[in-house]
């Protein structure tokens, strides 16, 4: 999220593309309201009529997957009207010209073919967006779980540059979170591909990190079966069961050092959330040893036909654990303990330690952290540490005592520009990455300039060279944040350009103990040293609206795996399958021709949420309260969708997939999908396929409320790029049952 929901309250207009924040985001659905009532106008695309389109002065009812061909459509319009940001579009955005090109051929007409969405409407929607200046680009889910949810949530970000609402206050892209510390989870390396603070796969960063950790890279080395495995991406939890089935049985083909996975520790997720369910219990049934750390009984232990090795650990929860969490606008909380943890439950860090003890690397494990020997304070020291070594995002000031100071008046901010006052004077709540040194005050708004760096501004980053084929990728003269010794554009600071970018001399001193580059500095001098120039450490550059390095350079439609056009497919056909993406073949194309699916399955399988359960389910249907407002798992059907199937409102059908899988819900009549979509809510588990499997439960624990998992039915289909299941968008066929 590069600005935060209190600063909605400076938005003219809201964007709303594939969220439900009505239901999702209740709370800071508050933001939104509030914005409204000020003036804002409200838009909402989604191929559902929900609570939120409720709320919302427009709404567009999209096909689901044709994100892209909408985004297109705008940015022609706004093109074709000169309502584009010229100005912004020349001193900070590197190629827009391939933007416009393509977006040449997305005229409102071929628009409203592809999406559905009238073009009137598109027409409409654009002026109102473009005219009500600044507006903020908000998305979620519904961006994202496709096969093309990068380039969905890359060209987002294009409208936002294209209109010059990028770096504003009111503007930016308020991108909604998940769990209350996905951010952190992320930024602390919770991602296979990379290392904590997004540090890739490679030499230099694991040498850093062996700094950090004060530990020998050779010694990290050693813990590997070779090097390249070492700089290898590893599964995700999309596809861990791949790495168990090992490709057999049609399975995809893995790539793992020779060998299949034959454990698997879960903890703190619900992994029965994640798409093809049937294969997850195959996978399930195929380990070795499952381990669970969890509150609840994780109903990854209920689904599978497993009958020994299977170990549930009383996990505590995060009332009983105290630490800083990180919310959806980079700011970080201190969280305070509530209570011990009850019962025999132990929290999830003793479990880690326990864990490192047993495998032998206890020692290395906690070297940073206190006097290096085993002597350290939790989590205080574990938060020291992250700051240390986390320069990418800028966690250096990122420390304990700030963040309590913070969390302990919270009445000391100002609520929509998050900036404190009294004690608080001179820093934003709760420190939004970056931030930069120890003293710096964190970074509201991303890419702001219209104020100094050691306020919170900063310019694009510098990640990608100087020029890309004769033309400059740095920001142009006159575009850099208020107050910087260079006004324009600049290169990342490394030790060999920090004296002739920023024209200072360093003392011998500092030049000893300097690291290389911004990124693995862990003397702080270069970030110190920008700061005081009023310069960022990363640099200056333009925003790429062309990405040379993915696979579409810009983005492009198109269609879902699973498309309702047929006739389309061939028009805007998937990505080229992927051999070794995350350690398992991944197939797009073949998967996509194989045949034209909308005979077969001519409804769309739309999947999301609903707002008394949470993720997997679990911890909410362990609730009566809860349990009560959704007791059963049921299918929300168009009333004319259903007439043709002769279904009456409460009865139960069979919702099948094109994997052959199904699943028996119970059908609600309602207007908000149309007469071609039904919707799933995918909170249940217990019973798959028919099979009812809660006799697996431990004694006393079923929960309230049990059912069929929506994602038993969710179709094949992942990113190209991050591997996220393509949930929002698939077929299914139903019938009563
Ligand atoms: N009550 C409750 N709140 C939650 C959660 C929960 O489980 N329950 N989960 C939390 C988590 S982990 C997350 S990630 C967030 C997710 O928050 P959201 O993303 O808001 O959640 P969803 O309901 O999955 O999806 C949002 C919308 O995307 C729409 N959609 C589906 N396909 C498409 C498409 O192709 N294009 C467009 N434009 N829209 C589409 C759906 O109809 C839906 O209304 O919510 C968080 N908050
Ligand atoms: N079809 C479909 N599928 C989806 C989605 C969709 O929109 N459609 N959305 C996807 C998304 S965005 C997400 S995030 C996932 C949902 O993500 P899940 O990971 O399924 O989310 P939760 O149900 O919150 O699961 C978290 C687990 O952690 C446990 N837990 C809670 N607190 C603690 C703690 O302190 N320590 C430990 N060890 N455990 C704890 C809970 O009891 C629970 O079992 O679902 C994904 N699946
Ligand atoms: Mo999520």
């Amino acid at each position: 999220m590069t600005n935060s929901l209190n600063d909605m309250i400076f938005s003219k207009s809201i964007f709303i593309m594939g969220a439900n924040p009505a239901v999702n985001h209740p709370v800071g659905f508050s933001h939104f309201l509030k914005a409204r009532e000020n003036g804002a106008k409200m838009i909402v695309v989604d191929p559902r009529f929900t609570h939120t389109a409720a709320k919302a002065d427009y709404f567009a009812q999209i096909r689901p997957g044709t994100d892209i061909a909408f985004m297109y459509g705008m940015l022609n319009i706004i093109f074709e009207n000169g309502w584009e940001d010229k100005d912004f579009i020349r001193d900070r955005v590197y190629d827009m010209d391939s933007i416009k090109e393509e977006a040449k051929k997305w005229t409102p007409e071929v628009v409203e073919d592809v999406t559905g969405v009238k073009a009137e409407k598109l027409k409409e929607i654009t002026e109102v967006y473009a005219k009500n200046s600044p507006g903020t680009f908000v998305w979620a889910m519904g961006l994202t779980q496709h096969t093309v949810g990068t380039s969905n949530t890359r060209l987002g970000p294009i409208v936002q540059l294209a209109l010059g609402y990028a770096g504003k206050a009111g503007g930016g892209c308020n991108i909604l979170r998940g769990h209350d510390n996905v951010q952190g989870a992320s930024d602390m390396g919770c991602l296979s591909e990379n290392l904590p603070g997004y540090y890739g796969l490679n030499e230099t960063s694991w040498r850093h990190f062996a700094n950090v950790w004060k530990v020998d890279y050779d010694w990290l080395v050693s813990r590997f079966v070779s090097k390249d495995m070492m700089h290898k991406s590893g599964f995700t939890l999309s596809r861990w069961w791949a790495g168990v089935l090992d490709g057999k049985d049609g399975n995809d083909k893995i790539h793992n050092a020779n060998t299949n996975i034959k454990a698997f520790i879960v903890m703190g997720n619900g992994v029965t959330s994640t798409a093809q369910q049937a294969k997850v219990q195959e996978g399930l049934d195929n380990l070795e040893l499952l381990v669970i750390t969890d509150p609840f009984v994780n109903e990854a232990a209920v689904i599978t036909n497993k009958q020994d090795n299977i170990f549930i650990l009383p996990a505590a929860t995060q009332f009983e654990t105290s630490g800083t969490v990180v919310a959806t606008n980079r700011s970080s909380q201190w969280r305070f303990k509530v209570s011990e943890p009850l019962f025999e439950s132990k929290t999830d860090e003793y479990f880690l330690f326990e864990l490192a003890k047993r495998l032998g690397f206890y020692d290395e494990y906690v070297r940073a952290m206190g006097d290096g020997k085993g002597n350290f304070v939790w989590p205080e020291d574990a938060t020291i540490e992250i700051a240390r070594g986390i320069k990418t995002i800028g966690y250096t000031g990122i420390l304990p005592e700030r963040l309590k100071k913070h969390t302990l008046n919270w009445d000391k901010f100002d609520h929509k520009t998050l900036k404190g006052f009294g004690e608080c004077e001179g820093e934003y709540y709760g420190l939004p990455w970056p931030c930069w040194t120890q003293e710096h005050c964190g970074t509201p708004n991303l890419y702001d300039i219209s104020k100094p760096v050691a306020d919170g501004g900063t310019g694009f980053r510098n990640n990608f060279g100087l020029e890309r084929d004769g033309v400059n990728l740095l920001a142009e003269d006159g575009s850099a944040p208020v107050d910087s010794y260079v006004n324009g554009g600049y290169p990342q600071i490394t030790k060999a350009n920090i004296e002739s970018v920023l024209g200072i001399t360093l003392t011998e001193e500092e030049k000893s103990v300097i690291g290389n580059s911004w990124t693995t500095d862990i003397s702080g001098i270069i970030a110190k040293k920008c700061i005081e120039k009023g310069m960022v450490p990363y640099g200056n550059a333009k925003a790429r609206a062309r990405a040379w390095n993915f696979v579409d350079q810009i983005p492009l439609h198109r269609e879902p795996l699973h498309s309702r056009r047929g006739d389309l497919v061939h028009k805007y056909p998937s990505f080229e399958d992927k051999v070794d993406h995350f350690r398992v073949d991944t197939k797009f194309k073949s998967v996509q021709l194989e045949k034209d699916y909308s005979k077969e399955f001519p409804i769309n399988l739309i999947t999301g949420r609903l707002v008394n359960l949470n993720g997997a389910g679990m911890e909410n249907r362990a609730s009566v309260y809860l349990s009560r407002l959704s007791p059963e798992m049921f299918c929300d059907i168009n009333p004319n969708l259903a007439k043709k199937y002769d279904i009456n409102n409460g009865d139960m059908i069979w919702v099948h997939s094109p994997e052959g899988t199904k699943i028996k819900v119970k059908a609600r009549f309602t207007h908000s999908v149309n007469e071609v979509s039904v919707f799933l809510p995918f909170h249940f588990t217990g019973i798959m396929q028919g099979v009812d499997m809660t006799g697996n439960y431990p004694k006393g624990t079923r929960p309230y409320a049990v059912g069929e998992s929506a994602n038993t039915v969710a179709n094949y289909g992942y990113d190209i790029f991050t591997q996220i299941p393509e949930t929002k968008g698939g077929l299914c066929r139903i019938e009563k049952a």
